[in-house]
């Protein structure tokens, strides 16, 4: 067995939140909390000549990983690299166009799948794995560590579509419609999701995250088979291997399904987005799980006094014992470093002040 922590009170209050015991403070860390709102970060970034150069390169990727943790006072360090570096591992093209996100070479027939080829992950993704060795051993005594990936479905729609897409229909239209080649993609994503994940773990991540960035595009009668279920997938798989790493899911955008999502899918911890009210959540959720979110981006953003009343929201409403401050998507490119600081004064304070 692959023990992340032992039963005991850790000076890791992320793990402490997640594992059900008490904190005496609020874990906090934020989405994209290494990126192009640094200007250490655009640094480095520039120094690797492109983003996959900087997510290959394991000296780079472990400098960026640590970055907002020389800056501010956080509670984990998240792994740098893509949800998009499966498909990649998988043989399609991959390339990141500047100020235009990313270009895959495109999955949509059942030719199209049989050529992935997934005997070569450990490979492509060492590098990665290198990342997270020469991470490890930087990270304080109350600094946990997260790795990721992204969710089948999410990482699905990226390999359909051949990048961002603003609806995802040519996605949805092969889920929908019940291609067969559309559940095969989401069968090998499963199994690779699970490689990689146990891959991060054994390289020394305690924490996983998966993000189902898109998992507001799946109707309710599919959220079952293409959200819940692959999720599931995976944390079972992980399990099975002897994993026991607490898993957080992030199933964007489920809004009052996010009830759902928990009652089926065995995470530690949800992540919610930022329109999903606190008083439903405190209502539906907190009783259920342990809950991470939910500040809007934009709100950070843009910084003054409505941030502070929002966050101030947020707190009064989720109790620390089962929350973990972060924003509901994340942190934007046009963010002020003061803001984040700001921010994360104000959720020390308020627990400070509140015992
Ligand atoms: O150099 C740059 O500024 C490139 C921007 C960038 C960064 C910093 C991309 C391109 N990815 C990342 C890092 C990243 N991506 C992390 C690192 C750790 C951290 O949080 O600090 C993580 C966890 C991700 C996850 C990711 N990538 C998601 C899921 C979370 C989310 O934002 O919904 C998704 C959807 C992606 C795809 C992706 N990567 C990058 C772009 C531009 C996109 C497309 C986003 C879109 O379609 O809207």
């Amino acid at each position: 067995m692959i023990e992340s922590v032992s039963s005991a009170s850790s000076q890791k209050e992320l793990l402490n939140v997640l594992n059900g015991r008490a904190v005496s403070r609020r874990p906090l860390w934020f989405m994209r909390q290494a990126g192009r709102y640094l200007k250490e970060y655009k640094q480095v970034r520039e120094q690797a000549g492109s983003f996959l150069k900087l997510c290959y390169t394991p000296e780079l990727a472990a400098e960026v990983t640590i970055q907002p943790l020389r800056r501010f006072d956080l509670d984990a360090a998240i792994l740098f690299s893509d949800i998009l570096v499966i498909p990649q591992a998988l043989g399609s093209t991959l390339d990141f166009v500047e100020n235009e996100g990313p270009v895959l070479q495109t999955v949509r027939s059942k030719d199209d799948v049989s050529k992935l080829d997934d005997n070569r992950i450990a490979e492509i993704l060492g590098p990665i794995i290198e990342t997270v060795k020469l991470v490890k051993p930087q990270l304080k005594p109350h600094e946990s560590f997260i790795g990721f990936c992204g969710a089948p479905w999410t990482v699905a729609t990226y390999m359909i579509e051949g990048g961002t897409s603003s609806d995802r229909a040519l996605a949805k239209k092969a889920a929908f419609s019940g291609e067969a080649w559309f559940d095969q993609l989401i069968d090998i994503l499963v199994e690779t999701s699970i490689e990689y994940l146990a891959m991060q773990v054994a390289g020394g991540v305690e924490v996983l995250q998966i993000f189902d960035s898109w998992a507001s595009d799946l109707p309710d009668i599919f959220r079952g088979k293409y959200c819940f279920k692959p999720i599931s997938r995976i944390i079972s798989g992980l399990r099975d291997k002897g994993i026991t790493v607490p898993i957080i899911g992030f199933a964007r955008g489920l809004g009052s399904g996010q009830e759902e999502f928990v009652d089926r899918v065995d995470v530690s911890a949800v992540g919610v987005e930022s329109n999903l009210s606190l008083a439903w959540i405190r209502d539906n959720l907190i009783g259920k799980t342990v809950v991470q979110g939910n500040l809007d981006p934009v709100l950070l953003d843009c910084g003054g006094p409505g941030l502070a009343i929002n966050i101030e929201h947020i707190l009064q409403h989720l109790p620390k014992d089962r929350h973990i401050f972060n924003l509901g998507h994340g942190i934007r490119q046009t963010t002020d470093v003061e803001h984040v600081s700001q921010m994360i004064d104000i959720v020390r304070e308020y627990d400070n002040k509140s015992g």
